[in-house]
């Protein structure tokens, strides 16, 4: 019987003794941290934590030496062992053992295994737009613990668009004074004061995961114009915005007048007005201060209002602002060919799985500056795609509707020619949240199809592993559900696979 696990691990060999089996009298042992973890799994799983039974023991501990956020779990009728090379390592080592957890008659027993596993890539993030729906604090922490669990460990935070701003910064209150109330479709806006971003922050770092704020500019911009008017051009609409406007029933964009569609690309910051870059480095400014980890987005997508050559001096300048704020910059891949980008600029892909229009070049730029790539084919793990067979929810441009099997069968080292493992920084799975109000929307768009992208993130390359199959990885999310429903986790029973009940 395959082990339920996913990511698939580097390596798992079934061993042929008896099972741990979990008693009243199982005792926790090692880091405390870790303990804290896999007791709230057990009490969502099993009902109940192990107290400080003088049985059999499960030991949680640090060993360092092995690879960042390695771990190795051993589990056998005495005793189990996790130990990891670092807190994150341990972390994803007691998930690993969460997964590993099955009923036998009215027991939970481990099987007998031994696991060695590390991350492919040291990037593997989801993001969350914030800007197109408002979501609260609390949803953002519920999604962080539920993609903590597949071992994702970033959180790309998309934190403004032309529908609302969504951070507080006292270097500049009327964003969130006069644009942040809107959302898609007239729904309520809402924004994060600091203290709730530093919640977010905090909640993230103690599931290892690094928050990464976008400030998607020069286009998608339009609440910024709300603000200071004075920064923004007026909107560009083309022959396709005005069709596919009137065909979706909603108002066009005007300067001054909250926006509630979800067109795109007719939104431009002024490009030849000092005030622009002075905006720019107070936002990036006091977003670095609020911001540990080491990147700032910039955005840089479907700047289409934007002309070509006032894009590239933009994007240069402002990759620029944050390189000098000792920040690294991610772009949306767009911003490849700028001729002056701050050569660290980390660019994502968004074209499809079969890369079209040149968005290949463009990604193949970051590369030659001598910086990384996140992979997110839009075709593949935009999560906020619709499903062939699920509910009314999600958008459907990306080749249609995607299925499961479409999120799992792409492989990042060939995604791109000429861009192989060393180019890669790690993959994403955005949510782009047009269709998406409340967490039950933001987690049925995302499970399961998350999972296929935590695999391309976390697992051995395709055909390096006998795991890295989609047959394979259909019978493992399948024994995953029940885990997800204990946890609370409202995924898409998607039929394409054989979901376990118990
Ligand atoms: C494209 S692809 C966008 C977003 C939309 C999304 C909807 C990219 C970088 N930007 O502006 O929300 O499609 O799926």
């Amino acid at each position: 019987m395959s082990l339920a696990l996913v990511p698939a691990p580097s390596s798992v060999e079934q061993l042929s003794g008896a099972p741990f089996r979990l008693t009243e009298n199982t005792r926790l042992t090692g880091d405390p941290d870790a303990a804290a973890t896999l007791s709230a799994l057990l009490r969502a799983r099993t009902g109940s934590a192990p107290a400080d039974g003088g049985g059999p023991a499960i030991d949680l501990r640090l060993e360092s030496g092995g690879a960042a956020e390695s771990y190795r779990l051993t589990a056998d009728e005495a005793s189990v062992t996790v130990s990891g090379a670092d807190a994150a390592g341990l972390f994803y080592g007691v998930q690993t053992l969460a997964q590993l957890l099955r009923r036998d008659g009215d027991d939970w027993i481990v099987p007998a295994v031994r696991i060695d596993d590390a991350p492919r890539f040291p990037y593997r993030g989801v993001m969350l737009d914030v800007a197109r729906h408002f979501h609260s604090v609390e949803t953002v922490k519920a999604y962080i613990d539920h993609a903590a669990t597949l071992k994702l460990n970033a959180l790309h935070l998309h934190l403004s668009d032309d529908q609302g701003w969504r951070l507080q910064l006292h270097s500049r209150p009327k964003l969130t004074e006069l644009g942040s109330s809107s959302a898609v479709g007239g729904d309520a806006g809402g924004f994060y004061t600091k203290d709730g971003y530093r919640e977010i922050v905090a909640h993230a770092a103690s599931r290892h995961m690094l928050v990464v704020p976008e400030i998607d500019m020069p286009g998608h911009t339009h609440a910024i114009g709300l603000a200071y008017p004075e920064l923004v051009e007026e909107p560009v609409l083309s022959d396709l915005i005005r069709d596919s406007a009137a065909a979706r029933g909603e108002d066009l964009p005007e300067n001054g007048v909250p926006y509630q569609g979800i067109a795109v690309g007719f939104s431009s910051l002024r490009i030849y007005d000092e005030a622009t870059y002075d905006f720019a480095a107070d936002v990036f400014g006091e977003l670095a201060g609020m911001t540990p980890g080491p990147y700032l987005h910039l955005g840089g997508d479907e700047a289409l209002g934007t002309p070509d050559d006032d894009f590239a001096l933009f994007v240069s300048r402002v990759s620029g602002i944050i390189a000098d704020l000792g920040k690294t910059p991610v772009a949306w891949h767009e911003a490849g060919l700028a001729p002056d980008l701050a050569d660290t600029t980390v660019g994502q892909y968004w074209g499809y799985a079969t890369p079209t229009d040149g968005m290949d070049d463009k990604a193949r730029a970051f590369v030659r500056n001598g910086a990384q790539l996140i992979l997110s084919p839009a075709d593949a793990i935009y999560l906020d795609m619709a499903y062939p067979d699920g509910p009314d929810l999600g958008l459907t441009w990306a080749n249609g509707p995607t299925s499961v099997r479409r999120a799992y069968d792409w492989e990042p080292g060939s995604l791109i020619d000429g861009v192989d493992d060393d180019d890669i920084l790690g993959i994403e799975a955005p949510l782009w949240s047009e269709t998406a109000r409340t967490l039950a929307d933001i987690e049925t768009l995302a499970f399961p199809r998350i999972a296929a992208a935590a695999e391309a993130g976390w697992s051995p390359a395709t055909g390096a592993s006998e795991l890295r199959t989609w047959e394979s990885f259909r019978a493992r999310a399948a024994g995953l559900g029940p885990l997800w429903s204990s946890l609370g986790i409202r995924f898409h029973p998607s039929p394409e696979i054989d979901w376990a009940t118990e």
